[in-house]
């Protein structure tokens, strides 16, 4: 069997990994090359899973703890795409809430797998509504000390730092950001790129088609910090039939459905670290999210479409308790459908706090 280049891509919940996924899937695809993809999630249900594959992708996914704790999934689903999609190069993106990916992931891949899977240097997208705050040791980047803790660890396992967002920031706010960023990670290369609109992506594919001592930062972290770091973060997956009788704009239900979410946990004063849906019907769909509380909604993948009928799906990440963001999901989604003539009928629903990670594999020391 051919040696796979395997490619992971970090950051924080929202960061914009699956962004820069399709677009980096787009990119290998355009130079010959066949590519599969691997989502990660705590729970079942997923937002990215079915927006990569809608997107045309060939996608397996993990769920139900992270790539590090159910590793031997991770490799079963790579051979799946393998004798599937036959790729030449696998993109996987492991979740925004955890770490130490290098020692966990990473190691063991190149140790144990070194005759099937060639890693790529491993870059962590950061997130710079809240990841600015927290570089700058500023209170109210909503979240507590801990999910921070996780945050900076993320950083620092980087062979780069890539500031994503970059659309959005003046020149001057990009400067100050990536000497923020070199001045916290220093020898670690920090890119800066849009995974939205392509800025920048050269820097990126180049990294990714290096080859050298990269991916041997094993963190010296404590699992104590990072697993009540990461419990911290309340978890919802829930998938209901949206029904009406009347065609309905699908765009602008899960739009209103996102703001609604907003204002509710902006009325509790909870942070959301990633809110995101996504509406499928007939082959169409499109997703809307929400990346903080100082970030607007955003429809980041259009549908266009009228429909009657769609599955809707939302995966929500807020630092909140469960049973909370639960009420909320169902209440929003109760009455936006009502708002467009539809009824809402929930047909499967997690809710819960992310449990402490318990790694396959932990190599305390780069091989
Ligand atoms: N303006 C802008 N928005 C972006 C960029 N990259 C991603 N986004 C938006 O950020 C949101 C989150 O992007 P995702 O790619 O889903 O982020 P993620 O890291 O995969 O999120 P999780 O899987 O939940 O951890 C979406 O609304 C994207 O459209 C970017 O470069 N610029
Ligand atoms: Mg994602």
């Amino acid at each position: 069997m051919k040696r796979l280049r395997f490619i992971l891509i970090g950051g924080f919940l929202g960061a914009g990994k699956t962004t820069a996924m399709g677009r980096l899937a787009r990119h290998y695809v355009g130079r010959g090359q066949r590519v599969g993809l691997v989502t990660n999630d705590q729970a079942q249900d997923l937002v990215d899973t079915n927006s990569l594959r809608a997107q045309g992708f060939a996608t397996e996914e993990v769920a139900g703890a992270c790539f590090c704790c159910r590793f031997d999934d991770l490799v079963g689903k790579v051979g799946q795409l393998q004798s599937g999609e036959r790729p030449d190069v696998i993109l996987a993106e492991p979740v925004g809430s955890c770490t130490d990916l290098v020692a966990t992931v990473v190691q063991p891949l190149r140790d144990l797998y070194g005759d099937r899977f060639d890693v790529a240097p491993y870059p962590v997208l950061f997130k710079p509504s809240q990841g600015l705050r927290i570089l700058r040791n500023e209170s109210g980047s909503g979240f507590s000390p801990k999910a921070a803790y996780i945050f900076r660890k993320q950083l620092e396992e980087a062979d780069a730092i890539v500031i994503n967002r970059i659309d959005e920031m003046a020149a001057a706010e990009r400067k100050e950001l990536a000497e923020l960023t070199a001045k916290e990670y220093p020898g670690t290369p920090v890119l800066q790129l849009s995974a939205k609109t392509g800025e920048g992506f050269e820097a990126l594919t180049e990294l990714l088609d290096q080859r050298g001592a990269f991916g041997r930062k094993v963190l010296d972290i404590d699992y104590d910090v990072y697993a009540e770091g990461e419990a911290e973060m309340g978890w919802l997956n829930a998938a209901a039939a949206v029904k009406a009788s009347q065609p309905f704009d699908l765009d602008a239900l899960l739009m209103r459905l996102v703001a609604r979410l907003r204002e509710a946990f902006a009325g509790l004063g909870v942070e959301p670290g990633h809110l995101k849906v996504i509406g499928l019907r007939d082959g169409s769909f499109g997703v809307a999210n929400l990346v903080s509380s100082g970030t607007r909604p955003e429809l980041s993948l259009p549908s266009r479409g009228r429909v009657a009928e769609a599955e809707v799906i939302v995966n929500a990440r807020v630092a909140a308790d469960p049973a909370e963001i639960e009420r909320q999901v169902r209440q929003a989604l109760a009455s936006v459908s009502r708002e467009y003539g539809a009824t809402a009928e929930v047909r499967s629903l997690q809710s819960f706090r992310p449990g402490r990670p318990t790694p396959t594999h932990r190599y305390a020391a780069a091989k």
